[in-house]
């Protein structure tokens, strides 16, 4: 006979079972049920994400321009906020000046800074006549030389401070961070338009901190490249030299020296704003001795005078080309596998699993919005593409690009729209705002809040739980040894011998750019131990800090593709300034003994027959157990309603 407090008991069980679907497990994603391939709207992003960047492995910064943002803050509408990727909402922050298009990227410090903008504007973006309070309605003060700086928090205690003034005014400036942890902000427009102009242009770079009262240095490729040269395309390269690609020119900038190379143009098409291609540093990895490869993908081939002439811009079509550059190494750039359809504002985002998610855009026209008659609503794009497509850089060239397992959104992320991966491997996408203002009504693109997470294929699978990964990562060094569990290698101890250890910055991401956004592989050898478990011996960041310049990033170690949650980690010293560096201690050789599995040794190839055996189980065991939860939970509920 049932007693009540074995319906007690039952409940309780219920109440757990009701406990383990909603918690998270720690080392596993949020859910196993996601939709591969697919993207899920998950929350309100409360401004318009024109600019984003991951701040704690919880925290996603995000910022607008100065719009009439039905949220507020202060008594004025918001435009910056704070998303919390467990909670999926968050709070409207106060950024105070107008962050039109500004730039940021992080300090050595894990501080971030947002610099520069536009002058105060009022309603449907016009310029505002008050600059001393800041225009109403919105009280936003001037920011054209803004600097706002902002260390992350878990607690909700954060805010961006204003902090002082760049030198010059600074409205689309590129920010890269340095190998010593400073920045260098360069170029940009003084008062904004939909391109630069001879008489706005600032052809020059500043670094902050600038320890050396360097000051204001004059760019030549910024001075030759009018009128597409807004967001310069700029990578620190490991040679401690800076590439810069704007419009159809590229150079090397040693700004140690304060010296500017020219180097081959740039061919197909124009990849900077508002061309926009998509843009990304592919995997530095110890497989190519840590050789940057940059990818552009995208954008169109419009020469310098298309941009200022009146024509429907909007329908022109996006160009499908990709090419690459390995600057260190040559000075030519090389086509690649192109898109499957022209795609202007295609964001690349890195994946811990080493490919690389294009998503966002439109198939014709350009970034940008104004009031002519052909603009879509304001818009100078149209046909937006809502199918993602991943690169695998490892694939055989003419199969690079694959759609397979990919579902499209149902959003239009087109200008002012943006992404970024979070700790679990899935891309947050938010944004898209093609207007002057905030519109929302009767328009084929309106401004958007809502946030949508993609999930990769790896996403449901279960997780590696790597052991012993440190906080903080030096140049060179020791090594240090990671623990994967058997479960952990999918039960065969030999997939220990393609795991990887990933170091990935997420990067500062608007208008089609991820800035700072690096991928790469810490050098690792293994043990395999009998009981099928491993030992991963894990070098530090090699010891040459323009390889990824000090700063937080996320590490993860990905086996069979499969990365774990991503830690936030500090690499080198955590201090603005020139970093330590040593020689990086030998590995130990890789070995992996004969796994044993219930007292059987067994030979390499029915080893891997157990292996996969094992990885089955390892997979079905979890669900198992759950259902089998599941099922005495509703029996406890029957058992319940009958008591009752
Ligand atoms: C990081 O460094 C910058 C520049 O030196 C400084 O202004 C900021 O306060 C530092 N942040 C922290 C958290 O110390
Ligand atoms: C890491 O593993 C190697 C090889 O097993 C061992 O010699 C070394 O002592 C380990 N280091 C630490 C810090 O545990
Ligand atoms: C990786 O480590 C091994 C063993 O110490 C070493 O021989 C190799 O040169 C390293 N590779 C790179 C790219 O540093
Ligand atoms: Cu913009």
């Amino acid at each position: 006979m049932p007693s009540v407090r074995s319906a007690v008991t039952a409940f309780s069980l219920l109440a757990s079972v009701y406990a383990q679907a909603t918690a998270p497990t720690p080392g596993q994603p949020a859910r196993n049920d996601a939709p591969l391939g697919a993207f899920e709207i998950v929350g309100d992003s409360m401004v318009s994400a024109q600019q984003m960047f991951l701040g704690t492995p919880d925290k996603v910064y995000i910022i607008d321009k100065t719009e009439a943002n039905p949220a507020t803050v202060n008594g004025h509408p918001a435009w910056a906020s704070e998303f919390s990727v467990s909670k999926k909402g968050g709070r409207t922050m106060d950024i105070v000046t107008n962050t039109f298009c500004a730039g940021g990227n992080v300090l050595a410090n894990g501080t971030w800074i947002n610099v520069g903008g536009n002058m105060a504007v009022t309603t449907g973006g016009a310029t505002a006549d008050s600059e001393v309070t800041g225009g109403q309605p919105y009280q936003d003060p001037d920011g054209g030389q803004s600097m706002r700086m902002l260390t992350p928090c878990d607690d909700g205690n954060c805010e961006w401070a204003l902090f002082g003034k760049m030198t010059t005014r600074r409205w689309y400036p590129t920010l890269e961070t340095l190998d010593d942890g400073s920045i260098i902000i360069i170029g940009g427009a003084e008062w904004g338009g939909f391109v630069n102009d001879a008489n706005q242009n600032n052809p020059t770079w500043e670094l902050f901190p600038d320890k050396d009262n360097i000051g204001l240095v004059k760019s030549d490729i910024l001075a030759n490249t009018l009128p597409a040269n807004l967001y310069p395309l700029t990578w620190l390269l490991p040679s401690g030299k800076l590439l810069i690609q704007s419009n159809w020119k590229t150079s090397f900038l040693d700004y140690k020296n304060q010296k500017e190379t020219p180097i081959n143009d740039m061919i197909e098409a124009v990849r900077v704003y508002p061309a926009s291609g998509g843009t990304a540093m592919l995997p530095l990895t110890p497989a190519n001795g840590y050789t940057a490869t940059i990818l552009f993908c995208g954008g169109n081939d419009l020469q310098p005078d298309r941009w200022t002439t009146d024509w429907d811009i909007a329908q022109y079509k996006a160009s499908t080309s990709c090419v690459s550059i390995t600057p260190d190494v040559s000075t030519t750039y090389n086509k690649e596998d192109p898109l499957p359809e022209g795609r202007s504002m295609g964001n690349l985002i890195l994946l811990p699993n080493g490919k690389i998610l294009c998503l966002n855009g439109a198939e014709t026209g350009v970034a940008g919005y104004g009031p002519q008659d052909w603009a879509v609503g304001e818009s100078y794009a149209d046909n937006s593409v809502l199918m993602p497509v991943v690169y695998d850089p490892t694939a055989a060239a003419g199969s690079r690009w694959s759609r397979d397992g990919l579902t499209a959104s149902t959003i239009p992320r087109m200008y002012h729209s943006t992404a970024t991966l979070l700790p679990d491997g899935s891309v947050l996408v938010s944004g898209s705002n093609p207007h002057a203002d905030y519109v929302v009504d009767n328009v084929k693109y309106k401004t958007e809040y809502r946030v949508e997470y993609f999930y990769p294929s790896y996403y449901n699978s279960r997780r590696p739980q790597p052991q012993g990964l440190v906080e903080q990562l030096s140049y060179g060094g020791p090594y240090f040894n990671v623990t994967l569990a058997k479960e952990d290698l999918a039960g065969d101890v030999n997939n220990v011998k393609e795991a990887t250890v990933i170091l990935l910055r997420t990067g500062f991401s608007t208008h089609t750019m991820n800035m700072g956004q690096r991928f790469l592989q810490l050098n690792s050898t293994y043990t395999g131990n009998s009981d099928g478990s491993a030992v991963l011996h894990v070098s530090q960041v090699p010891p040459n800090a323009a390889l990824f310049a000090p700063g937080p990033a996320l590490l993860f170690v990905v086996v069979n593709g499969v990365p774990s949650i991503g830690v936030q980690v500090m690499v080198g010293s955590g201090q603005v300034g020139e970093q330590p560096t040593n020689n990086a201690v030998a590995l130990p050789p890789p070995s992996v003994a004969t796994q044993t599995d219930d007292g059987q040794s067994s030979g390499s190839s029915s080893q891997h027959t157990t292996g996969n055996q094992d990885h089955n189980a390892a997979m079905r065991t979890p669900l198992q157990s759950y259902t089998a939860l599941l099922v005495s939970g509703l029996l406890s509920v029957s058992l319940l309603a009958a008591l009752l």
